[in-house]
């Protein structure tokens, strides 16, 4: 008895100490990287930054920290772009919608209606397609990593219950900082009026907008619900976000160091789009509870917002540049039909 559990410990000090030795053999330095982010730590971005954190240690032995800081408490997503630009900043998790003044072919991921499933948005984002997007980056100072699941977008406000296109004329409607979704919503009738996301609980609680759209993770864990009265069940896009790393920075660190950084973003993408669709999944039940007034639109409504919005493809496309937008229709066409 006292042998095996000797034998045990003695197997579980070996595989507590080896983890750091790895490491140890490897070229790693003492690292500190801030990472930044705009929902708070009780989200499914904040609990996706934590694994991400977690893993980073354990894969450097703790020599590569991650110091985690969420709720736009570095700035809204633009300004957070800039420090990475400049090299003030390491690594943040981020809307694409508001790189496109940046990038401008990450507009291709605000197309309305462009993905019918999680599943098509996997395969395009983590496919060759997503990776020349995210490829882009690098000449404007920024490494993109992965992209993570923001979801798709419905429709919030505190007016009334919007149940076909006309019903969102005059609604004050805030919109991210992006010409799709701007040229979108004005296509459908709507005020709409772009603001950071940072700006967003307040702007819904004095009044100054209506309404707004996210995935029902973030009206969930934002809590929009205790601003805004309806929902209406739009799915109208579906948004990525995209972990990214100041180029300045990343040019600076070895080939081990780059490596765990890519592993753990890897794993945090997993983690991520299991979490928030699972979280997905009961969040609508969640919101009803919490008094949110649900409605569905008809499949014909559905149609007709989306053949309004179909006005926008052509300067999505003017922008993405039309190789990239062929090779994405043809991309989807060959997914759908297999
Ligand atoms: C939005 C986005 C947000 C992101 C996030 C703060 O509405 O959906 O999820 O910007 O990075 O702004």
């Amino acid at each position: 008895m006292k042998f095996f559990r000797r034998a045990l410990l003695a197997t579980a000090v070996v595989a507590a100490i080896a983890a750091p030795l790895a490491a140890l053999a490897q070229d790693i330095k003492p690292r500190l990287i801030r990472f930044g982010y705009g929902l708070n730590e009780v989200s499914n971005q904040g609990r996706a930054v934590k694994l991400f954190a977690e893993q980073v240690e354990k894969a450097s032995g703790g020599k590569m920290k991650i110091r985690a800081i969420g709720a736009a408490a570095l700035g809204p997503d633009t300004q957070m772009q800039q420090a990475l630009i400049g090299g003030a900043q390491e690594m943040m998790v981020g809307s694409t919608a508001t790189l496109v003044g940046i990038t401008k072919e990450m507009a291709l991921w605000d197309t309305p209606f462009l993905f019918n499933s999680a599943k098509e948005a996997d395969v395009l984002l983590d496919g060759p397609i997503g990776q020349k997007v995210m490829d882009k980056l690098q000449e404007k100072g920024l490494v993109g990593l992965v992209y993570w699941e923001n979801g798709f977008r419905n429709l919030t406000n505190s007016r009334r219950a919007v149940t076909k296109v006309e019903d969102l004329d005059g609604i004050k409607l805030r919109v991210m900082q992006n010409n799709v979704f701007l040229e979108s919503f004005r296509t459908l009738g709507a005020n709409a009026v772009p603001l950071p996301f940072s700006e967003l609980f307040s702007a819904l609680e004095t009044k100054t907008v209506d309404g707004q759209e996210n995935p029902y993770n973030t009206i969930l864990s934002s809590k929009f619900y205790e601003v805004q009265k309806y929902l209406s069940v739009t799915n109208h896009v579906y948004s990525p976000w995209i972990v990214t790393v100041s180029k300045k920075w990343w040019d600076g660190l070895s080939k081990d160091e780059q490596k765990v950084l890519i592993d753990a973003a890897k794993a945090s993408r997993d983690f991520e789009r299991r979490d928030t669709r699972e979280e997905a999944g009961r969040a609508l039940a969640d919101l009803k509870t919490k008094g949110m007034q649900i409605n569905e639109l008809t499949p014909a409504e559905t149609a007709r917002m989306r053949d309004k919005l179909t006005r926008v493809n052509a300067s999505i496309a003017a922008n993405v540049g039309m190789d990239l937008w062929k090779d994405t229709q043809a991309a989807l066409a060959k997914l759908r039909s297999g």
